[in-house]
């Protein structure tokens, strides 16, 4: 497998593979960084460096590399039934087990799942079905889904739609019609005038707005990740998804968590909307439900709905042809089993974030630091050039791009979404591999650092 050398291997990548989210010329330039293989919460290239993977790959490897009952569930399954479809009347055994087994572990209203093939397709799944739920109900205007700026939910059309970045948008003809957005939740950038809980409420109400703006009996439902993950792990504040809620109900719209990110433990409970307070009526989920050792998503369906939906609906034209596939079903089986056996969700709120938590409000004091915060094991920092005005860096320096670099070459994967530096590591993850992670990162601050002042970008 690893035959090639690392030109090789770039040569071939620059000349036949269009990677997502990227330039591709400047990336055929440079080269890709070639991942070879991974155990536990390392991985390694194809120079064999070995590095700490703080984002769990794209924040979905929640049980860590290496875990042989998945391999071997997939295996097993694949040499008893590699495929059936869940379309004509027909089901397979993994597929109706794991329906089973997330009725468990997600909040008592859901009891029903529709199988996507991804987080993007769980979305499309969302805006068909909550569209066609307030047909049934006599209610056809009830089409509009609010949403918000700087949200991530997929690159679909429909998903791209929901999200709230402007590149996307801008790209394709976005967002369809029927979907709007409101401002996010971002107290750093937008609240300091006030408390984060003052904040949190105005930030709720500007959903409200839109609501009597657009007119609620035109309202379908309002969408948003608990934890704005690819945004930049945007926390809000606590009273802001209570409030949410409480509009959603006074107007009778549809509520959906999107729990791509934030389900299967990461925030220290199973859902994000567990950690924040909320009940949603519908609940995308994808990435952590096989920790991405296959792909997998769905839509959890609250009773609200799928009562509307089964004993009214008729035939719902809509479905994938992985809707439900045995192999990726028998491994979230196993995924799903693990996290329970290996007490992974209860590692996360009681042990390892908690004392992620103290080591990123110890980060506060670093010169660069402009604030930093946790919820169970995702974690933001803001760079800033001035840390008592909050004052950002001009865009143009790209600094977190710099402290990105300064990362990859210490050995450790963290993201940076503007200057904001956010990680979302392996839920297996202990504290001495955390206080290991923490010394790359202060390592790379302080790098950073140095850059900053050598370039005369801050005293
Ligand atoms: N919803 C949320 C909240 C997500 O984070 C999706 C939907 C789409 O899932 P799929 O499986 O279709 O990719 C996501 C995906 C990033 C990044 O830059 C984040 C995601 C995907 C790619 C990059 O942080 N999240």
């Amino acid at each position: 497998m690893n035959a090639r050398t690392t030109a090789e291997w770039q040569a071939a990548d620059a000349a036949h593979f269009l990677h997502p989210f990227t330039d591709f010329q400047s990336l055929a330039k440079k080269g890709s960084r070639v991942i070879t293989k991974a155990h536990n919460i390392y991985l390694t290239d194809s120079d064999g460096h070995h590095i700490l993977d703080a984002m769990s790959g794209l924040w979905c490897v929640n049980v860590g590399y290496g875990q042989e009952a998945l391999v071997e569930a997939a295996a097993r399954q694949m040499r008893e039934l590699p495929f059936y479809n869940a379309f004509f009347q027909t089901a397979t055994p993994p597929a109706i087990e794991l329906a089973e087994l997330l009725a468990q572990v997600t909040p008592p209203q859901f009891q029903h799942v529709f199988f996507s093939g991804s987080g993007s397709e769980g979305n499309d799944t969302i805006v068909r079905m909550v569209r066609r739920y307030w047909d049934l109900m006599g209610q056809p205007q009830r089409s509009v889904i609010i949403s918000r700026h700087n949200a991530y939910h997929g690159s679909t059309m429909a998903g791209a739609s929901l999200g709230g970045m402007s590149g996307m948008h801008a790209q394709g003809g976005l967002p369809i019609p029927g979907i709007v957005h409101i401002q996010q939740p971002y107290w750093y950038e937008l609240g300091r005038s006030m408390s984060k809980d003052e904040f949190g409420l105005v930030a709720a109400r500007w959903l409200e707005e839109k609501i009597l703006a657009v007119g609620p009996e035109n309202v379908a439902a309002f969408i948003g990740e608990p934890i704005q993950g690819a945004g930049g792990v945007i926390i809000p504040p606590t009273t802001y998804w209570p409030e949410i809620q409480r509009i959603c109900d006074r107007h009778g719209i549809l509520l959906v968590s999107d729990e791509v990110i934030t389900g299967f433990g990461r925030t220290g409970q199973w859902f994000g909307c567990e950690t924040m307070g909320f009940k949603p009526d519908l609940m995308t989920f994808a990435k952590g439900v096989t920790s991405g050792y296959v792909p997998l998503g769905g839509v959890m369906v609250g009773e609200r709905v799928a009562k509307v939906l089964i004993e009214t609906g008729g035939e719902f034209n809509h479905g994938y042809t992985y809707s439900g596939h045995p192999v990726a079903c028998a491994v979230a089986l196993a995924n799903i089993q693990l996290i329970q056996d290996l007490k992974l969700v209860e590692h996360v709120r009681d042990d390892v974030g908690p004392y992620l938590a103290e080591q990123y409000a110890a980060l506060r004091e670093h010169p660069l630091v402009g604030d930093a915060e946790s919820c169970g094991l995702m974690a933001a920092l803001i760079l800033v050039k001035d840390k008592t005005l909050g004052t950002p860096f001009p865009a143009e320096l790209e600094l977190g791009m710099v402290c990105r670099g300064h990362c990859f070459r210490e050995g450790v994967i963290m993201r940076a979404v503007g200057d904001r530096m956010i990680i979302a590591p392996p839920l297996v993850i202990t504290r001495a591999q955390i206080d290991e992670m923490m010394a790359l990162i202060r390592r790379c601050l302080d790098l950073t650092l140095a850059d900053a002042v050598r370039q005369g970008w801050m005293a």
